[in-house]
């Protein structure tokens, strides 16, 4: 049996397989310059998050309907309950479909179609995050989030991703001060590729709870003091660190470190479908290649729930 965990970094639109690309591909009529799901494997080569993400807002082309969105989360929570994830925090990025005239209410509607049910289908319980891309404008998000507003009761906070260097937190100052007064929980991507001041502008800027990867704290003793003073919760990202070279090697990897500074580490998949694997796979891997203990494994486990938005009563039952 796998440790029950909640996942609580996970986009949405990396959990794409190649074969329900080429699936939804045929259903839709789009066109993929790929001949098979071989030859597209072989396109996964990327060495850096640019040339990731370039493949991932490729393939969201095959993305069309509320039905292909149901499938795409329906086929995530199968595979997410079969590695003992209980409870699923899902980022999805509206601006990427609504630049491709898909409609926010077709996201949103789609997704929730497979959420809303999961507890009973999957034994999963949810919450929606929506991401803002960092790489395009303030009023992009701006707009974004009032698109989102007949929505609400059905996202529980919002994020920020996409290619990190040269697009600080602080651009996202106004957007992220309308979401908390809407009542918004608030996370963001920040030290991945970026370095640790983008950690700490999200957090006195932004006012984020948690941070996504946040990798590149270890930089700054000051800054993971902080960390650890103030329990904000890491959702590290361990495969995803050595496709896209965050780190060289997974043995290589800061976590045993990080736990042993006292950081409150969560592990998750990020883009499973394009990253070699699932929360399992991820907890499998961190714990063959750096010889993590089986409790240093339910540390991590047990801070998956506590660092989540659920409520005590809910957490509780969840692990
Ligand atoms: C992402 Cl790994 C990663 N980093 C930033 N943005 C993303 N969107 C999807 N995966
Ligand atoms: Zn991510």
């Amino acid at each position: 049996m796998p440790l029950p965990k909640a996942e609580l970094h996970l986009h949405i639109e990396g959990t794409l397989e190649p074969e329900l690309a080429f699936e939804l591909a045929a259903r839709n009529g789009v066109e993929l310059p790929y001949a098979d799901t071989e030859d597209l494997s072989r396109a996964y080569r990327f060495e850096d998050l640019q040339s990731f993400l370039n493949l991932y807002y490729e393939l969201m082309a095959v993305l069309r309907t509320e039905r292909d969105f149901e499938d795409l989360a329906d086929a995530y929570l199968a595979r997410a309950a079969a590695q003992g994830v209980r409870h699923a925090e899902i980022f999805f990025d509206p601006q990427a479909h609504l630049a491709r005239g898909v409609a926010m209410g077709t996201v949103v509607d789609g997704l929730w179609r497979a959420l809303g049910r999961s507890e009973e289908t999957h034994g999963v319980s949810t919450r929606l995050i929506m991401c803002f891309l960092r790489d395009e404008s303030a009023e992009s998000a701006l707009e974004t989030l009032r698109l989102a507003r007949p929505y609400l009761d059905r996202i529980t906070g919002v994020g920020l991703d996409s290619a990190e260097v040269g697009h600080p937190p602080v651009k996202f100052r106004e957007v992220y001060e309308a979401a908390a007064a809407l009542g918004l929980r608030r996370v963001a991507h920040a030290g991945e590729e970026g370095p640790p001041e983008y950690i700490t502008e999200a957090l006195d800027v932004l006012g984020v709870e948690r941070v996504d990867h946040g990798l590149r704290c270890m930089e700054d003793p000051a800054l993971v003091e902080r960390l650890v003073r103030e329990r904000v919760p890491l959702t590290l990202c361990p495969l995803s660190n050595v496709r896209l070279r965050a780190v060289d090697v997974l043995s290589a990897h800061p976590l045993p470190a990080m736990l042993d500074a006292g950081l409150l580490c969560t592990v998750n998949s990020d883009d499973p479908a394009y990253f070699g694997g699932y929360a399992g796979d991820n907890f499998d891997a961190v714990r063959s290649a750096l010889g993590l203990s089986e409790e240093r494994l339910r540390e991590l486990a047990r801070n998956s729930f506590v660092a989540s938005f659920l409520e005590d009563d809910e957490e509780r039952r969840a692990r």
